[in-house]
């Protein structure tokens, strides 16, 4: 078992040469994992304690590889994933990525592709820096301005920011080392105070304030759901170097309320990841997703949610189909005893089992808008029934052959001995014949091909019958045989209505169960559309008091066009 992990893997290797790719073995464990998965990314500038806040948030003292010196440790981006502390049945996956602006490595183009997978991949964002948050660290952020060139939502976007609030992470930033009092003159700040104030934008036409103004107009913008927590130095200098060996009664009691108070806001508040339309993320839909992105940027383009979320459909799509048909054989096999008494009763088994079919089938797909995966769907589902009905009918036929092999036997027996060649042997044939078809008739279970095989049957003893000349016999044997065959006739035709009626009804089936699956997703769509209307509204009324006329107009452009 590949899950829950014992240690972190590296899931993102970052060379040195700056390719980004996968670690099959990471991708592994997430295929495996099919709960839904919080998805919570700490980023920002390297050194900054972020390996040893995740640890926290793992509740293991070790893990994620913190190293003492000032050399950058965590290359590329490591996972780790636990059982949910709070919610059974869900998965907590941790990922730590490599710290951001280090000297020594002086490409921030690669700092960004790993700081936009971050954000891709995760539901809650953490961004760890230390001091406070000043100019300085809002110029380290600069890279968020630049997201419109790393991040396309929709395959073919006009405009990419009005749309990041639909699918971007929570933000959740993190503040260490912070030795300053939340006040402002004389009245208390709570922490998000203090962040809302820090992202209020600047009067003034400078160069500068116009850039980290856009800065903070870009997070309020993409970032609705935001959270700070401040976290004081966790120990004196002398053993910060060896953190991971303290007892924790050994570190700094403030440190350890602020570290805790962060980490139950992650495990109550960081949601489940979803993708947009609602549908909730599992481990291997993130390996999926990791997978696209990471193929778009080594490729030299800009991954696209949108994209990636439609060829996780289609695999996710073509998966549903097959476990749906697996389910309906499986069904099908225990259910079904064959030959059935007639086709109604394998036909009462078939649409159980349909229903239970499509039901896995729309609990799993999605994106699925012009429905070809219900098509192969209904198509395969045919296609099993009519080999159902197959079997049933190979089975109702060697049961009806053995049966008149048996009841034939005596009537062989005289024939051999000639019997009915002798005088008056007509009309014992014909009495024999008769016992035979009763005994026939009476026999249970012989399944949908009952009259067809004895028609065959019959037809098959005509030359005997001849050979015998008996013209009475034969006569008998004639009549018996057309009624038979009428019966027969009787027998397809109303098979064939019946089929007609199952089809329709299947038909329905599939219908009722996608109107019902449809009015749900329009609610969600609804829903999400809702959300991100209020925020920008929201927004929009901040920025007049603040008085950016000029800004809110353009949020109020995209309003309208939301509204219409
Ligand atoms: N001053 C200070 N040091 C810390 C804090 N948390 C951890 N450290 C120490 O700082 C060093 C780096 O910690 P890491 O958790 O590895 O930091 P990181 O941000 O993951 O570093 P990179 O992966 O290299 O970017 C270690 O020696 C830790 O013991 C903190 O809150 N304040
Ligand atoms: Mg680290």
């Amino acid at each position: 078992p590949l899950f829950p992990m014992p240690d972190p893997l590296c899931l993102v290797y970052n060379s040195d040469d700056g390719m980004l790719s996968l670690n099959p073995m990471a991708l592994a464990v997430l295929h495996g994992v099919t709960q839904p998965m919080v998805v919570v990314a700490i980023a920002g500038p390297y050194r900054t304690g972020k390996s040893f806040l995740m640890n926290r948030l793992a509740q293991k003292r070790s893990g994620f590889p913190l190293g003492p010196t000032v050399k950058a440790q965590t290359k590329g981006i490591w996972m780790w994933c636990l059982p949910h502390p709070h919610q059974p049945g869900v998965v907590l996956t941790l990922l730590d990525t490599e710290g951001l602006s280090d000297p020594h490595k002086g490409d921030s183009s690669n700092d960004a592709w790993i700081f936009t997978l971050a954000l891709l991949l995760s539901s809650t964002l953490v961004y760890n820096s230390v001091g406070t948050i000043d100019e300085k660290a809002l110029e380290q952020l600069r890279l968020v301005t630049e997201l419109t060139e790393r991040v396309h939502v929709r395959v073919k976007d006009a405009d990419p920011a009005a749309e990041f609030v639909r699918v971007f992470p929570g933000f959740v930033w993190a503040v260490r080392d912070f030795t300053l009092q939340l006040r402002d003159d004389e009245r208390q700040l709570s922490e998000d105070e203090y962040l809302e104030e820090a992202l209020r934008q600047r009067h003034g036409n400078g160069r500068a304030v116009q850039a980290s103004n856009e800065l903070r107009r870009c997070l309020r913008a993409f970032f609705p759901r935001r959270k700070l927590f401040v976290l004081k130095r966790p120990t004196d200098d002398t053993k910060l170097a060896q953190l991971e060996e303290l007892r924790e009664d050994e570190l700094q009691p403030e440190f350890r309320r602020q570290a805790d108070a962060f980490c139950q806001y992650i495990w109550e508040e960081a949601p489940v990841k979803v993708l947009p339309g609602g549908r909730q993320v599992t481990g291997t839909a993130l390996a999926c997703l990791a997978e696209r992105y990471v193929e778009a940027i080594a490729s030299g383009a800009v991954p696209c949610v949108e994209s990636a979320v439609m060829a996780l459909a289609r695999s996710e799509n073509t998966a549903a189909v097959a476990a749906a048909v697996a389910e309906y054989r499986q069904g099908m096999e225990q259910g079904l005893v064959l030959p059935t008494a007639s086709r109604a009763v394998l036909v009462a088994v078939h649409e159980g089992c349909e229903h239970r079919a499509i039901n896995i089938f729309l609990s799993r797909a999605f994106s699925d808008s012009d429905r070809s995966y219900q098509c192969q769907l209904m198509v395969e589902l045919e296609a099993a029934k009519e080999e159902f009905c197959r079997r049933n009918e190979e089975a109702s036929e060697q049961r009806c052959r053995e049966v008149l092999q048996e009841l034939w036997q005596d009537v062989e027996l005289r024939l051999q001995r000639r019997d009915y060649v002798a005088p008056g042997g007509a009309r014992l044939f014909q009495e024999d014949l008769g016992c035979v078809l009763e005994a026939y008739q009476g026999w249970p279970d012989k399944g949908v091909k009952a009259e067809a095989v004895l028609e065959e049957f019959l037809r098959e003893r005509q030359a005997l019958v001849h050979a015998l000349c008996a013209a009475e016999a034969q006569m008998e044997l004639l009549e018996r045989q057309r009624a038979a065959a009428v019966a027969e006739e009787a027998a397809a035709k109303e098979a064939a209505a019946a089929q007609l009626e199952e089809q329709r009804r299947s038909l329905e089936e599939h219908k009722r169960q996608l109107e019902q699956r449809m009015l749900k997703e329009q609610r969600v769509l609804l829903e999400e559309q809702d959300r991100v209307l209020a925020h920008h509204l929201q927004e929009q009324r901040a920025l007049l008091q603040d008085g950016f006329k000029r800004e809110a107009d353009v949020l109020r452009r995209q309003i309208e066009q939301l509204q219409e």
